[in-house]
């Protein structure tokens, strides 16, 4: 061995152990050991057949409640906790309004909170995941306005937006980037930008660009964020609509070098003006759901086998959960079925009394909520002491 390489290698060693020893493993490069520990975990809770429940702004605020207090609030309210005991595994939060360096997101949570949220989740032994619903860039609209199919086009290299975009990624880029535990290392993080993206509703969906297109935004957001800003802690999740085919769902992959996760977001609807009884009603809605969630998790289970990524049910719910035993007797049984490393529902708000997707204190899927927290299947966050 040369000389000179042997003292370089002998220095990183005594480096790398000083590091260990100080427990500060460096920087973005420990963002990449914590995000590879985070995909190790996920893996063997699909190999192990257990799911981790996760729930969109779940240590913010709940169904009438929110924090206040975003510098000395504990961060201890949860309505999934109410219920059952426990925190879920994983909380979602959602970057939408980061891109204009607003204080707030689109539901109003600070920013501020949103990262002390999701460092104490992390730090109490639980995951964070984040969702991103950006205004349009082009129009100036929200991320629903789809009146123009040129958004894409405009912002992608050579574009007419494209330095605008790069200023909105920076941005968001410099929120992932302060997410640091209180060594200052970086805490691992599940990113799911550009969703639901096969189907119509957002300004980067199905009809609104090609398919060179979307994978294009997509590659360079990876490229930004994990090549030139170096964000290692960074869990890359693709998750489409649900409701297509193999072939569509692979038709937009951005590709094996920008994906760790693939996921599905699936919600049940019950179409209240069908003339038909109540238990009808039901049994029709929780049927049709439970269909195409099969359909979409055998798409996964083989998408996830043949690119050896790993599955979730990246959304999922029923507004109003107004079938009180849909965890155990619609959900569970299908994730039964599936290697689904976890499962999330979405947010319950504090200022819409019907919008809610988890139980909270006297809702009436709470018995069953908590059947489901009981089940050996399924995994809540067990703190840290
Ligand atoms: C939607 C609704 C909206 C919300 C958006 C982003 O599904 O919950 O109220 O603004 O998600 O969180």
């Amino acid at each position: 061995m040369n000389p000179t390489i042997k003292t370089a290698l002998t220095l990183s060693c005594l480096l790398i152990a000083m590091s260990s020893l100080t427990g500060c493993s460096g920087g973005k490069d420990g963002g990449k050991a914590a995000a590879d520990e985070m995909k190790a975990t996920l893996s063997g809770f699909s190999r192990e057949g257990k799911v981790a429940y996760a729930h969109q702004d779940d240590l913010v605020y709940g169904h009438t409640w929110k924090v206040t207090d975003i510098v000395n609030d504990p961060l201890d309210r949860s309505d999934v906790k109410s219920v059952c005991g426990d925190f879920p595994y994983i909380v979602g939060f959602d970057l939408g309004g980061i891109e204009l360096g607003d204080s707030n997101n689109l539901d109003g949570v600070p920013f501020d909170l949103m990262r002390r949220a999701a460092v104490t989740q992390t730090e109490r032994g639980g995951m964070v995941t984040f969702s991103w619903h950006p205004r349009n860039p082009y129009t100036g609209g929200d991320a629903w306005d789809i009146s123009s199919d040129k958004v894409v086009e405009s912002i992608l290299e050579g574009g007419e937006k494209h330095a605008e975009f790069m200023e909105w990624l920076r941005r968001a880029g410099d929120f992932l980037e302060s997410l640091t535990d209180a060594k200052g290392n970086p805490i691992p993080v599940i990113f799911r930008p550009w969703h639901e993206n096969v189907g119509s509703w957002f300004w980067w969906g199905g009809k609104l660009c090609t398919a060179d297109q979307y994978k294009n935004l997509f590659h360079l957001t990876v490229e930004y964020l994990r090549d030139e800003r170096g964000l290692q802690n960074i869990v890359w999740a693709y998750s489409p609509n649900s409701g297509i085919s193999y072939e569509e769902y692979m038709e937009r992959y951005p590709g094996n070098e920008y994906v760790d996760v693939v996921g599905t977001d699936h919600y049940e609807y019950v179409d209240t003006n069908a003339e038909i009884s109540q238990e009808q009603r039901y049994a029709s809605a929780n049927g049709y759901y439970q269909m195409v969630l099969r359909s979409e998790l055998d798409n996964l289970k083989r998408i996830s086998q043949e690119n050896g990524k790993i599955m979730v049910l990246s959304e999922t719910g029923m507004e109003g959960i107004p079938y009180g035993e849909w965890w155990t007797g619609v959900l569970l049984p299908v994730l039964r079925e599936y290697p689904v490393a976890y499962v999330l529902t979405w947010r319950n708000a504090h200022d819409r009394a019907e919008h809610f997707y988890a139980p909270f204190p006297g809702s009436g899927d709470s018995e069953d909520f908590k059947a489901f927290h009981d089940d050996p299947a399924t995994v809540f966050l067990q703190e840290k002491k």
